[in-house]
């Protein structure tokens, strides 16, 4: 009997400049550059099993079995991996999410970014860390930035080589993520169609690839000598100009809710008391806040008193993808 297995660990990444558009919607090549730091306390595990004694492919997300559909995605990334082994052999995925329920932070980054690595383990792919990410990125943009730790690049490319991640720092000096999950009921546009919906009608969307890439260099000058105020107030503006594209769309749309617009006050009042904190915040309504590792509790501490109905998570700098030797389940 042929089976080949393979475990991985993968976790989330939040970008700092953000991607926001597709060049090309097959390849998933995007408009712009971004820049992301890999987060700790999110993360994917999962397993792969490709067998001959399997009938088709399956796909388990914490404990459920998944529906046609969710598989059939699967399906079409797992072809990358079994075109490379030039093997046609159905694989059964299983997943468990490291994400605080009911958060509204469900990501398919670390999802992918595990998956893909989970799949170059078990069929024993002589690709690269960097390789790899240009496989993640066919699951979902934002997954090639999650193959490795620290602050990491996507350099946007023009073909499936060469879009891909760069790691550019560990990040490992000290910086912290504290995460404002506000679990709201709203039902969000999912990112896909909010990008692509973006670039089609949205009268600010010419100037957003260009700005990206302008802030793009300043936040990396920034990194390489450690200002963290500096990446902060590049972030904050990046994360502003992004959501201005969407309110320029027709018709418009923002992921903006009013606890977001109170808790980036919250951090601008935190700034005023004299705290390093700098806010983002991506395709639902949480806001993130970067901040020095040595603030991040009492940030924490005063949001959980400003929004005692959100979920507050602290999060150190998380590493690259990691294969497992065990199932931990
Ligand atoms: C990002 N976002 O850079 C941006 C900021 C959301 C806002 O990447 O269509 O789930 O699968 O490539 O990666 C979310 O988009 O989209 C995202 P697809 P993805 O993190």
């Amino acid at each position: 009997m042929t089976t080949y297995q393979g475990m991985a660990r993968a976790h989330t990444n939040i970008a700092l400049i953000k991607y926001w558009g597709k060049a090309d919607s097959e390849l998933f090549i995007p408009m712009n550059s971004s820049l992301s730091l890999t987060l700790d306390a999110l993360y994917t595990d999962t397993k792969v099993c490709f067998s001959e004694e399997l009938k088709q492919d399956s796909f388990c997300l914490n404990g459920e079995e998944q529906a046609e559909g969710a598989v059939a995605k699967i399906s079409r990334f797992l072809d990358f991996f079994r075109n490379l082994a030039q093997l046609d052999l159905p694989c059964r995925v299983e997943s468990v999410n490291h994400v605080p329920t009911g958060a509204g932070l469900a990501s398919s980054a670390s999802a992918f970014a595990a998956l893909a690595a989970a799949c170059r383990q078990a069929l024993t792919l002589d690709l690269t860390d960097q390789e790899l990410s240009t496989y993640a990125r066919r699951g979902s943009g934002s997954a090639t930035r999650s193959i490795f730790p620290g602050f990491v690049k996507w350099e946007k490319g023009d073909r499936h080589e060469n879009s891909r991640a760069v790691p550019l720092d560990p990040a490992d000096w000290g910086v912290a993520m504290v995460i404002l999950a506000l679990n709201t009921q709203h039902k969000k546009i999912p990112s896909r169609q909010g990008m692509a919906h973006t670039i089609e009608t949205s009268a600010f969307y010419p100037a957003w690839p260009r700005l990206a890439e302008k802030h793009l260099k300043e936040i990396e000058a920034a990194i390489q000598r450690r200002d963290l105020k500096a990446i902060g107030q590049i972030a904050e503006a990046n994360a502003m100009a992004m959501h201005a594209t969407m309110l320029a769309s027709n018709p418009p749309f923002t992921y903006f809710e009013p606890a977001s617009l109170e808790a980036m006050d919250q951090v601008r009042s935190l700034r005023d008391q004299g705290y390093t904190a700098y806010f983002t915040m991506d395709a639902g309504p949480n806001i993130k806040v970067l901040c020095p590792a040595s603030e991040s509790q009492e940030i924490a501490q005063a949001m959980e008193e400003a929004f005692p109905e959100a979920k507050v998570i602290t999060s150190q700098v998380g590493p690259g993808i990691q294969t497992l030797d065990h199932w931990p389940y």
